[in-house]
């Protein structure tokens, strides 16, 4: 078993590099610079984003964990989970699960049937969660899956189980609309009648609150983007100077989208030793690392306008900041 796992792993990682190498080409190449924010998560990524979802001005992961700690019969009830029927609990993009584990407590407490899918696309991060959730909670039954959440379409597809699938942290915010909008699709088009999705989202406010969430006062946001550049310096022999990139966020609540920029201080010139190849930055140039977009209800149907789910229930925090929604077929 272990040694599969360690086979899987070695696998995806040459796989990664080659996806990897071919997004930084396509992103630096491109008029408008990007890089895909989906390659923050190598283990000093990992640990950075634990250390944001623990900070003052990121509000996002507190306020679904009060969704989770106060109102988890309220989930329960909203996604009409019976103990005696059989269900898997998907989770794509868990990270470390704390939230979910409050409902995993709830669901072990009442006897529920189900076993536990947490998919990611960070292997390290599955690790610490199983290892975790082995001791706090070793009556639930765990099956990890490395990947990304497009590669899992198939896979739910072929799988006939009833199922929930939780998509959690506004992670689907990291999409465009038109990929959001496609993902969600294609999520439909993998479920059953009675499966379940149940999704979190950050909500659109003001900037005020939003734009310190993504450039907090300790430095550890700038730290995140900027380790992408890091990542690529040493996976693809790269000699990006990281002193000459400042990590400079917007949001406009007109948008309701954060955008992450890294910015050239300099003009410069970077080399990419696996591409064999140059890139040229502009003084004041910006990358795109990321975009985080807020949600409301219209934005959301606009989303499901062209898939066969419906929304059924919408739970928030006290304050507003974040809602889960229940999606039916
Ligand atoms: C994972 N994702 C929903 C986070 C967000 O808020 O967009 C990633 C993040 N980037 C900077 N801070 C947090």
């Amino acid at each position: 078993m272990k040694e599969t796992n360690t086979l899987n792993k070695t696998t995806s990682n040459s796989t990664m590099i080659d996806q990897l190498m071919n997004d930084v080409d396509l992103g630096l190449s491109n008029k408008e610079k990007t890089l895909p924010s989906k390659y923050f998560y190598d283990k000093i990524g990992d640990a950075l984003f634990v250390e944001i979802m623990h900070l003052p001005e990121y509000y996002v992961t507190r306020a679904e964990h009060e969704i989770f700690k106060n109102q988890s019969q309220e989930i329960i009830a909203a996604l009409k989970l019976d103990p005696n029927y059989y269900f898997e609990l998907i989770e794509l993009g868990a990270g470390d699960g704390l939230k979910t584990k409050e409902l995993l407590k709830e669901l072990n407490d009442g006897n529920y049937n189900f076993d536990y899918m947490p998919v990611d696309i960070s292997q390290n991060a599955l690790d610490s969660l199983e290892s975790d959730l082995n001791e706090k909670l070793p009556d639930v039954s765990i099956q990890t899956k490395q990947g990304d959440y497009f590669e899992v379409l198939q896979s739910l597809k072929e799988n006939k189980k009833p199922k929930v699938i939780l998509f959690l942290g506004s992670n689907i915010g990291n999409m465009d609309d038109d990929i959001a909008a496609d993902f969600i699709s294609k999520l439909s088009n993998s479920l059953q009648e009675n499966d379940k999705v149940f999704l979190g989202v950050d909500l659109i406010k003001d900037a005020a609150i939003v734009l310190p969430a993504y450039d907090d006062s300790q430095g550890i946001t700038a730290a995140f983007n900027l380790n992408l550049l890091t990542r690529i310096n040493h996976d693809l022999d790269a000699n990006f100077d990281l002193g000459s990139f400042e990590h400079r966020p917007e949001y406009k609540e007109s948008d309701g989208i954060a955008k992450s920029y890294l910015v050239s201080t300099v003009k410069q010139s970077v080399y990419i030793g696996k591409l064999n190849k140059s890139f040229q930055f502009e003084k004041n140039e910006k990358i795109l690392m990321e975009i985080s977009r807020k949600y409301n209800d219209e934005i959301l149907n606009t989303i499901l306008s062209d898939t066969r789910f419906k929304i059924k229930t919408r739970i928030t925090d006290s304050q507003k900041y974040f809602a889960n929604y229940v999606l039916e077929l």
